[in-house]
This record gives C-alpha cells, sequence and structure tokens, in this order.
C-alpha cells in the first residue's frame, strides 16, 4: 500500500469571497491530488466546528490560517509515512484532533485532508472518484443516479429580502441528467423573465439563484410555477426552509416574514401544509428549528405523508444525532453535508444508517462553495436520491451539476 508523502494547505478565496482551504496530498508512488472545502452561511448548532482565526483585522476574522497551520504542522507531521488507507486515515484524523465537534485542529483542516487523500487515492487506482469511494465503502453503484435539487430563488440569510425560507428548488422529472438539467436551465431563464415582467427589483442570492422582494412565499411558489408552465416541463419544487433561523429562543415561536406571523410548530406544519395542497412542493428540508424535537414529531406526523421531510442543521450529518432521530421513529430524510462532520468515513456512516432505515438522502453543498465538484462523485458513490449544489448557472454550482452529468453518460451513455 502506498503511504502519504506530503500533505500541504493553502488559503484560496470561497464563492463568497470568504477564505478557505485547499490542501494538496502526494502519496509515495507520486500521484498528486487535491481539494478544498465548502462553508455554510446559516450553520447548524451542532456542526462540527470550522476553524476560524476571529481576527477582525484579516477577513473579518473569518481567517483561516490556523487551520492552514495545522495542516502544514501537525497532521502533515503525523500523517507523513502513514499508510494511505482512508478510513484508517480519517479515524486517525479524527483520534489525533481528540475533542466531540472537531474545535482543536479544525473540521475544515481534517475534511481538506479526507478529501484530497479521497482523490489521490482514486488517482493512484485509476479509478474514477465515485467508483473508488463505493469500492472503499463496500458499496454497490445504484443504477439510478441522484436527481438534481436545483436552487432557483433564495431568501433567509441568504438574500437580502424579507422572506424567512431560505431556498425554494426545481425539481426535474426527465429521464438523463443532462436532460434534468437544461430543463432546470430552461425553467430559471423564464423565471427570470416572470420576475421581470412583474416590475421587480431581481437581485442575485447567495448560490446564484434569483431573489426579488415578492410579498408572500406563496407569490415565489406562483412565479416559480408559472415559469415552469411556461417551460412546458414537467417539475416539483422544494424547499429548505432553514427554520432554525426564523425560530425565536424569547418566545419558542416562529417568526414567518413578510406574512408577519408568529406560530408554534404545529401552525407552521399547517402552513407547510397549505403550500403542499396549492403547489407541487415534494420535498421540505429543515421545516422546524434544530432543537425542536417535539415540533420534528408534529413535522414528520403531519407531512412525511405528502413530501420528503429532510434534515439539515437538525441533524447536521452527525451520526449521533441520526440515530436519535430515528430511535423516536421520526419518518425523516437524511441531508448529507461532509463539513457538518469533518470526514469522509463518517459521512458515509450518517449515510449508512439512512440506509437503514430506507430514509431519502440529499448530498448538499454549502453557501461558500469552490470549484471542488467532490461531492457530485460521493452523491453518485451514495447512492443518495438527490444532488443539491445550488443555482444553475454559478461556476462553483456548475461545476458539481457537469460533474453529475458526466458521470450519468460515463455510466449510462
Ligand atoms: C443549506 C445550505 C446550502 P448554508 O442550508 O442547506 O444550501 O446553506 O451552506 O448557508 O448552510
Ligand atoms: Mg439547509
Amino acid at each position: 500500500m502506498h503511504s502519504i508523502q506530503r500533505l500541504t494547505a493553502e488559503t484560496i478565496p470561497d464563492s463568497r469571497g470568504v477564505p478557505t482551504l485547499e490542501t494538496s496530498v502526494v502519496l509515495s508512488d507520486g500521484t498528486h491530488a487535491s481539494a478544498s472545502v465548502p462553508s455554510g452561511t446559516s450553520t447548524g448548532r451542532y456542526e462540527a466546528l470550522e476553524l476560524r482565526d476571529g481576527d477582525p483585522a484579516v477577513a473579518g476574522g473569518k481567517g483561516v490560517t490556523r487551520a492552514m497551520a495545522n495542516v502544514n504542522g501537525e497532521l502533515a507531521a503525523a500523517l507523513k509515512g502513514q499508510p494511505a488507507d482512508l478510513p484508517t486515515i480519517d479515524a486517525q484524523l479524527v483520534a489525533l484532533d481528540g475533542t466531540p465537534n472537531k474545535h482543536r485542529l479544525g473540521a475544515n483542516a481534517l475534511l481538506s485532508v479526507s478529501l484530497a487523500l479521497s482523490r489521490a487515492l482514486s488517482q493512484s487506482v485509476g479509478q474514477p472518484l465515485y467508483a473508488y469511494l463505493a469500492h472503499v465503502y463496500g458499496r454497490k453503484l445504484p443504477t439510478g443516479l441522484p436527481r438534481p435539487l436545483v436552487n432557483v430563488f433564495e431568501g433567509g440569510r441568504h438574500a437580502d429580502t424579507a422572506l424567512s425560507v431560505q431556498e425554494f428548488h426545481i425539481i426535474p422529472q426527465a429521464d438523463s441528467t443532462r436532460q434534468q438539467m437544461d430543463e432546470v436551465r430552461r425553467a430559471f431563464d423564464t423565471l427570470g423573465t416572470v420576475l421581470q415582467e412583474r416590475g421587480l427589483r431581481v437581485q442575485s442570492g447567495m448560490e446564484g439563484t434569483y431573489t426579488a422582494p415578492l410579498r408572500s412565499h406563496e407569490e415565489v411558489f406562483a412565479v416559480i410555477e408559472e415559469a415552469i408552465g411556461r417551460t412546458q416541463i414537467a417539475a416539483s419544487l422544494g424547499i429548505d426552509a432553514a427554520a432554525s433561523e426564523f425560530y425565536g429562543p424569547h418566545d419558542n415561536l416562529y417568526h414567518l416574514s413578510p406574512e408577519g406571523t408568529t406560530l408554534n410548530a404545529e401552525q407552521l406544519c399547517r402552513i407547510y401544509q397549505s403550500w403542499i395542497s396549492r403547489f407541487p412542493l415534494k420535498l421540505v428540508e429543515d421545516p422546524l428549528n434544530q432543537d425542536d424535537w417535539d415540533g420534528w414529531g408534529i413535522a414528520s406526523h403531519l407531512l412525511s405523508g405528502s413530501v420528503a421531510v429532510i434534515g439539515d442543521d437538525f441533524l447536521t450529518t452527525n451520526p449521533t444525532r441520526i440515530r436519535e432521530a430515528f430511535s423516536r421513529e421520526l419518518r425523516i430524510g437524511v441531508l448529507l453535508k461532509p463539513n457538518q462532520i469533518g470526514t469522509v468515513t463518517e459521512t458515509v456512516q450518517a449515510r449508512e444508517l439512512a440506509d437503514e432505515h430506507q430514509a431519502s438522502t440529499v448530498m448538499s453543498n454549502r453557501s461558500g462553495e469552490t470549484l471542488d465538484s467532490f461531492i457530485a462523485d460521493f452523491a453518485v458513490a451514495l447512492g443518495v436520491t438527490y444532488l443539491k449544489a445550488g443555482g444553475p448557472y454559478a461556476p462553483e454550482r456548475v461545476a458539481k451539476y457537469d460533474r453529475l452529468v458526466a458521470i450519468a453518460e460515463e455510466l449510462h451513455g
């Protein structure tokens, strides 16, 4: 088996202009590969810690020079000469950090190594990354491919509007991945026209979507539905409510804006139900706050019969939280973000738990992204239901969708 010969990290800007890590690995056979890590804006409380410098003079405190130094120093020294076996190295990364939320070395530092090593190993054995990952974790490549869950309109913390809900997605129905992306892009173009026609000030959301000051959530659904209709495609809709962001810890209620209504968990679920009855909504991510376990019970009961209810900030790709959710018999799906947990192997464990409960799964990007397309390969290797990679045209998102199309055509012609 080859060993790790060199590890080096540097900082690069993500799509928001915030520093992030790009790490390179050299193996003893000379294989060289690098990978970069994404970063969230509406991060969950239970995510592994992303190590930032906190020096206000550098990138508003968001520098990652400490995380970079941890790769170049402690991790490089500890892993140099170690056999390059991915699950073993991931376990070593976790042990070297030694803290439950990876705050000592930083989940960004650990993940950058885990991703770069995965890629180097796949190159070393001459396998595509998705095939290599499936092989290492003993998974059979499924016949179906992840369906793109494409973000087309943003609110919440991803945009400068009053809308509470963070993301509105189009889920294309076409057979091939290429057709799916083509259809969503045409509907997205039409959506731009529909918004312009309403005389609205249209801007860009964080993930390269549209955002505009619409007066209600129903109006957002209506304009997207109109765009889909005019484009004459078959598609359904998804949302990421990211409800932790409009939950008021002082009154334990949800403050839905711009409607200006204050709701408890059940009332909020009734709102979702009314959207489900009026629009082709098929997926609702984070309908409730990350600590509202009772509310999630209500959502599971009221919504899971008609839509996929998905936990992101609620589960944070964390096997412990996912186990707890299933032990409470919540009928929910699992969103996977490698940087929420910090290693490739732990992300696979989260996926395996979803498997045990026949739960749907979403592999997801972050609002702060790079041109790295790792999650597209990872989504295929893990046979997830959906790949959520943001807006249809932003280069850092296109990298993932393009890679998914390429894999689809490699596998199915
Ligand atoms: C989410 C993500 C990605 P962020 O909430 O699902 O779309 O956003 O990266 O800001 O957490
Ligand atoms: Mg989310």
